[in-house]
């Protein structure tokens, strides 16, 4: 049976547009999930739209719309965002559906038989931009630690015990290391559940737009236990027949930006805990883009339009470069300059250059066939043809880690090598004297070619399916352990097509 492994992105509100930032979450777990299903694992990748709130409620309110005809056109441009940037997720879950109500009720008779909810009255702040209560001293200047407004809230609430889970959640990040990543945000956590929890406030009164808590039709469920619930509703545990549900349920990755990681990293452990379900067993909280050194968002009105820029550069340049330009986990600048340089550079220049040569090369020279696979290399063509193959495990390794960026750089490493090679060998020169020894250049160069473009299919997986398709290489054969297979060579093949135009 092959191994599982369960993803998901955060579930986006759907008060405005999605944005670059919302495109970035979802691109990182998209490569990650390609990756694993090339390396023959079944996936379960999640995305979705959080649809209730009071967030939501007002935004319908701006546009004159009831909150569900509101829902379901914003929640459609999320879908789209999909297409667009060419995301392979396996589901699409949205906060109002059935299945998800559902799911979002037996958690919490859940969560009350275990005698973890109480009913009582809140007092306090909450910022309806970050959907979160905040105590006095966490007020910075009037405002949320964000900067987002808050107001004061007063009214009956049920409450969840999150003070009697501290200790419980200490301890289990001390046995569990790898539970939060990047290192920084395991600190930051650690630090704020040490300073104390609070019994959190899990329901509303003052507005309608949520979840029913069963059995109390004045109180609607708190936005982030729904929110965060997606997660098994998407998976079937409403569901009485539970297999779906234990085969992917705990997931292995929530992605999350920084913004959101106490949610996932501290309430939602202490959730499960207090449900008697297993926990998931990595959140990694990413860091942020920024234009002109703001942070990009909804409610600030600075947002890049990744619709529009896929339209003016192209699917794989976006790909490429929101992965290749910033370390994943440090917060990144958005620059256009930056934009058109990694395309020039990278793909025009490198990669691109690369097939272009060598698919012509062997189209003018070779009787448009790839030579048969040789018998004898020398030590040159083997460095160049062991480089990927002998390090599939580091490459498996660096997506495990995040390390998109790394995993990135060590392919152009290959790719530069590659192309010095054919400066080196200078088959033009041996297409006089040698014709011989051309070929088993030109057979080297197409074989590296083709284990690059294995392993690039995650990232940029159009192109990758243009090469892998000029080279005819059968579907079954396009796996990460297909990088082992050499190619055999004496086939016929078309003139190349240009893979990135330059800007
Ligand atoms: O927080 N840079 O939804 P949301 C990078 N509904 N990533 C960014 C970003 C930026 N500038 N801006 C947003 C919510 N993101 C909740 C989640 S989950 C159970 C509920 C990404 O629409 C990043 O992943 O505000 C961030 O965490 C998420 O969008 C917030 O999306």
């Amino acid at each position: 049976m092959k191994p599982r492994f369960y993803i998901t992105t955060p579930i986006y509100y759907v008060n405005d547009v999605p944005h670059i930032g919302h495109a970035y979450t979802t691109l990182a777990c998209d490569v990650i999930a390609r990756f694993k299903r090339l390396d023959e694992y079944d996936v379960f990748f999640l995305t979705g739209t959080d649809e209730h709130g009071q967030k939501v409620e007002t935004a319908a309110k701006n546009n004159g719309l009831k909150p569900i005809e509101f829902v379901d056109k914003v929640s459609k441009n999320f879908k789209n965002l999909l297409n667009c940037m060419n995301f392979s997720n396996d589901s699409f879950i949205r906060t109002t559906e059935e299945k998800h109500i559902k799911s979002c009720q037996k958690i919490w008779e859940k969560l009350l038989s275990n005698g973890n909810i109480y009913l009582d009255k809140y007092s306090g702040w909450y910022a309806v931009r970050d959907e979160a209560f905040f105590s006095e001293n966490e007020i910075v200047d009037g405002k949320a630690p964000s900067g987002a407004p808050v107001e004061w809230v007063e009214e009956p609430s049920y409450f969840f015990n999150l003070s009697k889970w501290e200790q419980k959640l200490l301890e289990f990040y001390e046995s569990n290391k790898d539970f939060i990543f990047p290192k920084s945000r395991r600190n930051e956590v650690i630090s704020f559940v040490k300073s104390g929890l609070k019994d959190l406030s899990i329901s509303r009164t003052s507005f309608s737009w949520g979840v029913k808590v069963p059995n109390d039709e004045n109180h609607i469920m708190y936005v982030w236990l729904d929110a965060l619930t997606n997660y098994l509703s998407a998976c079937e545990y409403s569901k009485e027949d539970d297999k779906f549900f234990k085969k992917f349920w705990p997931a292995d990755i929530h992605m999350v930006g920084k913004d959101i990681i106490r949610f996932h990293a501290v309430y939602w452990p202490a959730f499960l805990m207090a449900a008697d379900l297993p926990l998931p067993k990595k959140i990694f909280a990413h860091g942020w883009w920024t234009n002109e050194g703001n942070k990009i968002s909804k409610s600030l009105g600075n947002v890049i339009d990744p619709f529009q820029l896929v339209d003016k550069y192209g699917i794989d340049q976006i790909r490429y470069f929101l992965l290749r330009e910033v370390p994943f986990g440090n917060d990144g600048d958005f620059s256009n300059a930056q934009l058109v340089n990694r395309i020039n550079s990278d793909l025009a220049n490198n990669y691109g250059n690369l097939f272009q040569r060598v698919i012509s090369m062997i189209f003018k020279n070779c009787n448009e066939t790839i030579p048969l696979k040789p018998n004898k290399f020398i030590q040159e063509d083997l460095t160049l043809i062991n480089s990927i193959k002998n390090s599939l495990n580091n490459y498996r390794d660096l997506i495990d880690e995040q390390k998109f960026d790394l995993y990135l750089k060590n392919i152009w490493i290959v790719i530069s090598n590659a192309n010095k090679y054919v400066d080196e060998q200078a088959p033009w020169t041996l297409k006089k004297n040698n014709l011989e020894r051309m070929e088993v250049v030109l057979f080297t160069l197409v074989e590296t070619i083709r284990q690059i473009s294995i392993l690039l299919q995650p990232f940029i997986p159009d192109t990758a399916k243009k090469i892998l398709d000029h080279l005819k290489i059968p579907h079954d054969q396009r796996k990460l352990q297909s990088v082992d297979i050499i190619l055999n060579g004496d086939f016929k093949i078309s003139s190349p097509n240009q893979l990135f135009p330059r800007i």
